[in-house]
Formats: structure tokens, sequence, C-alpha cells
């Protein structure tokens, strides 16, 4: 009987050990994105002259969403890795998780959780959105959202966590330069003084150089 009671013991610590996960719904808010460029209001939006491949990513080790690689399988660059992916052929349509989404990103229809049932690393999760397909010779634009750290005690049934695009650091949108990965952040003009506050000031100094003189 005590042997029994060992056994059962142990076999719902190991279901529940192996029940222990993630369970993340990874959306994007509402429906909302503009065409890199575009108008958020007026567009063109994401999917009317574009496909979109949409990933769930794993930040790795260094907690730290990585830019992209073009080289890399996914594109992903450093320790990254990816969970789930979507691709939405140009206009909207249904992606392979069965979710339906339309030109603006809107989801129509599906199911969004993605659940790792056997998910027992820390660490966070994010999503990057391509708008197209991206290549080496022409580049893209992506969007990713912010890390959401992921809980690693979801169990089927329990509350899943959020992950939606809007929750992210506003559009960060990066373009990509021929050929060499991404591209720097494009530098801060510097700030070049108006031709017309470069004259007030030259005006100035010579009022100063007369008055210099005249009280002589
Ligand atoms: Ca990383």
């Amino acid at each position: 009987m005590k042997k029994v009671l060992i056994a059962a013991v142990a076999l719902m610590m190991g279901a529940s050990l192996s029940l222990a996960g993630m369970g993340i719904q990874w959306s994007n808010g509402g429906g909302w994105m503009a065409e890199y460029g575009g108008d958020v209001d007026a567009g063109p939006f994401v999917l009317d002259n574009n496909n979109v491949i949409w990933q769930l990513i794993y930040a790795g080790a260094d907690n730290v969403a990585n830019a992209p690689d073009l080289s890399k399988d996914n594109y992903l660059g450093g320790d990254d890795s990816m969970l789930a992916n979507r691709e939405i052929e140009k206009g909207g349509g249904t992606a392979a998780d069965g979710t339906q989404w339309d030109n603006y990103l809107m989801q129509l229809d599906g199911d969004v959780l993605y659940q790792d049932l056997d998910w027992n690393t820390s660490g966070f999760v994010y999503e990057r959105i391509w708008q197209g397909t991206p290549s080496v010779e022409d580049g893209g634009y992506y969007f990713d959202s912010g890390l959401l750290e992921i809980n690693t005690a979801y169990v089927t049934g329990s509350p899943s966590q959020e992950l939606n695009y809007s929750d992210g650091n506003g559009v960060a949108i990066n373009n990509y330069i021929e050929g060499t990965g991404p591209g720097p952040e494009p530098p801060e003009p510097p700030a070049v003084p108006e031709p017309a506050t470069m004259s007030l000031l030259g005006l100035g100094a010579l009022a100063m150089v007369l008055r210099r003189k005249l009280s002589k």
C-alpha cells in the first residue's frame, strides 16, 4: 500500500512538472498597422501591398531582442530563437495556426494562444512583424514589440499571458541597408542655426563692435 502511495505521489509530481510551461496570447492589440511610412489612420496598411511574416520569438539567455540577421534561419540574430510564426498573404488571410487577419492586421478569427506545456526556461519573449519577406538585396522593414517575461508556471486552464505589439516600444521600425544587415539608426541632424538666426547673430556682433568703437 505504501509503495502504491509513493508511486502515485511520484506520478502526480511528474505530471505536474511536465504540465508547467508557458501560455501566451500573441496579438497586436486590435489592428492599427500602417505600412512603413504610411499614415496610421489612412494607410496604406501593412497588408495592402505586402505579405506579412509575424514571429513569436524567445529572446535567449541574454534576455535581449537581438537585431535581425538576414543570413540566419528565420532572420534571427544573436541567441534568439523562434517559437511560432504566422505568414499572412497580401491583402489579409488565414495563417497556418488558423488565425485570420485583415489588411491592417486586425484579427477576424482564430485562437491567438501559443502554448508549450513543457517549457521551463525563464526569460523573455517578443513579437517581430516583417512587412514583406525580407531579402538581402531589397532589405525590409520590421516592427518589434516589447519584451514579456515568461511565466513558466502556466498550466492548461490557468490564465495565459498577453503579448501585444502595441505594448511595445512604440513603432520601432528599422530599415535594412542593402546587404549589410540592420542599418544604423539615422543620426540626429546637427543643430544648424537657421540662416535668419545666423544673420541676426551677425547683426548682433556688428552692433557690439560698433558700440565699442563709438564708446571709445
Ligand atoms: Ca537574445
